[in-house]
């Protein structure tokens, strides 16, 4: 009856290399959707907050050294520990916006040459976003805006092994988004596909699982 008391959230997350303005465009996000009056959270992975957060963090800065596979799984668990409380916001209404997520994880990984399947196992059962935003850049491009932050993984060969990964791991919920335009430009794009996906949630669409 229209009713929509039982309405979710969406589960939106944006992906990209180093420097492609997933943070800035993530917080426009929030503002627009705050603005409109819906409920809606900014989270990022890795959550550095929590014990294995903090792991993960000791290891980016390079204060501690990890074996590929750990590092792996510490990322992977990071979103476990996490996941109760995203389903219980998500059900309860709230949209949340993520900046990064499982995709990151396997991307990663792969390119320093794990295998996408061993990857991806431990990310199965996560929950699958409504919608995966990824701003597209070249590595090239993303190393010249007033550089990186010199973690672990900020460097341009690297990345650019990164970008390849990413590659393979598009599936229907990926929208690609230009990058290099002008930031209003982007942040107009990103509007009108948010809100179209957080009306489809509203609508019913149901919640799934990783890896689908
Ligand atoms: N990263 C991030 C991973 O390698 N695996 C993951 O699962 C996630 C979520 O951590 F270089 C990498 C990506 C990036 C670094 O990310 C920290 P932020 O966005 O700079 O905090």
């Amino acid at each position: 009856s229209g009713c929509n008391s039982e309405s979710r959230g969406a589960l939106v997350v944006l992906e990209g290399l180093d420097r492609s303005g997933k943070t800035s465009q993530s917080s426009r996000l929030l503002t627009y959707l705050e603005g409109l009056g819906h409920s809606v959270e900014l989270w990022r992975f890795p959550d550095r907050s929590t014990n294995v957060g903090q792991m993960i963090s000791s290891y980016l800065s390079n204060k501690s050294q990890l074996d590929d596979h750990t590092i792996h799984l510490l990322f992977s668990a990071n979103r476990w520990e996490k996941r109760s409380l995203m389903e219980t916001k998500l059900k309860a209404g709230t949209t949340l916006i993520v900046d990064r997520y499982s995709y990151s994880g396997v991307a990663f990984s792969s390119a320093k040459g794990l295998g996408d399947e061993w990857c991806k196992a431990p990310e199965i059962g996560l929950l699958a976003p409504d919608l995966v935003l990824y701003l597209d850049i070249q590595p090239e491009k993303a190393a010249e805006r007033g550089g990186y932050g010199g973690e672990k993984y900020e460097q341009l060969e690297f990345q650019r092994k990164v970008a390849q990964c990413y590659q393979v791991l598009h599936d229907a919920s990926w929208k690609i988004v230009d990058a290099c335009q002008p930031i209003e430009d982007i942040e107009k794009q990103l509007q009108e596909l948010v809100l179209e996906c957080v009306m489809a949630c509203q609508k019913g669409k149901p919640l799934a699982n990783l890896w689908s």
